[in-house]
């Protein structure tokens, strides 16, 4: 809700992760800013989009902004109630959630639901959802920092008779921070075959030891990549670039002068 759109646009970033919404137990999606002086907002319900047309114009800009180099926009969320939902009244086109997930992808122009669960970890109800973002035109993508073998089941299910460039899990981005400091995406590709985008923390005042100057990113990307080659690489998070008052270009840089060309 703070960030410098202008900035997210023209800094090299490819892809963006907007954290995060969520699905309530009706099957409305909410917008959980997750910043001080932000209200979070229902975005989604009875199949129509009610965000608001300032919040769609900020989300659509991403990728349609002059010189934006931004060509798919995420939706990151939690697990919490898609067990119930897809139990009853399950995954199908005329539910509630499905047309608000339709609708949502039409008002923020979105490309793929991105799975952040860290505490759920039902494996069914976790596919059945995926095929169901799947058929209503999204990607499906994870960012785990633990459970490996969690994330192998989801993913051989969902890919399951699909290859690239039509797999359904298309995207990994692997937290090499906090709770997942210790990961290593190698690691992750061989178990997962598929390409990992690791993630670094930048410099954050909270906590700061999980802080990463771009110079230091530069560094952790260049010998990731040099072991196993990666998918690419990225940041959490873009409210710390405008709370630390950190530059996103030399962020973005980092990122182009590894992972392009
Ligand atoms: C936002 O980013 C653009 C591009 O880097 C920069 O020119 C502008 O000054 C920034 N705006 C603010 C309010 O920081
Ligand atoms: C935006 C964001 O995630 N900032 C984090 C900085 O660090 C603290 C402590 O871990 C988190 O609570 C904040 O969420």
């Amino acid at each position: 809700m703070k960030s410098n759109t202008t900035a997210l646009q023209t800094s090299g970033f490819t892809t963006l992760v907007v954290f995060g919404v969520g699905i309530l137990d009706n099957g409305d999606i909410k917008y959980y800013s997750n910043t001080p002086g932000s209200v979070d907002v229902v975005v989604a319900s009875n199949g129509a989009y009610i965000g608001g047309d300032a919040l769609a114009e900020k989300m659509s800009s991403f990728k349609t902004g002059s010189g934006t180099t931004v060509n798919r926009l995420e939706i990151s969320m939690n697990s919490q109630h898609v067990k119930d939902l897809m139990a009853s009244p399950g995954p199908g086109s005329s539910t509630p959630l499905y047309r608000n997930f339709v609708a949502l992808k039409t008002a923020w122009k979105l490309d793929a639901v991105n799975n952040d669960d860290e505490s759920i970890y039902d494996v069914a109800s976790t596919v059945t959802f995926g095929k169901m973002l799947g058929s209503a035109g999204y990607k499906y993508t994870i960012a785990p920092y633990t459970n490996i073998n969690h994330w192998i089941n989801v993913k051989t299910q969902l890919n399951q008779g699909l290859t690239a460039p039509n797999l359904l899990l298309d995207q990994v981005y692997l937290q090499c921070y906090d709770g997942g400091s210790g990961n290593d995406p190698a690691g992750w590709q061989s178990a997962l075959g598929l390409k990992v985008v690791p993630l670094v923390w930048v410099t954050n005042d909270s906590k700061p030891s999980y802080g990463t100057t771009a110079a230091q990113a530069k560094t952790k990307f260049v010998n990731w990549n040099s072991k196993d080659a990666l998918g690419g690489g990225g940041y959490w998070n873009d409210y710390d670039i405008e709370k630390m008052g950190l530059s996103y270009q030399e962020y973005g840089k980092v990122l182009t002068s590894v992972f392009s060309g």
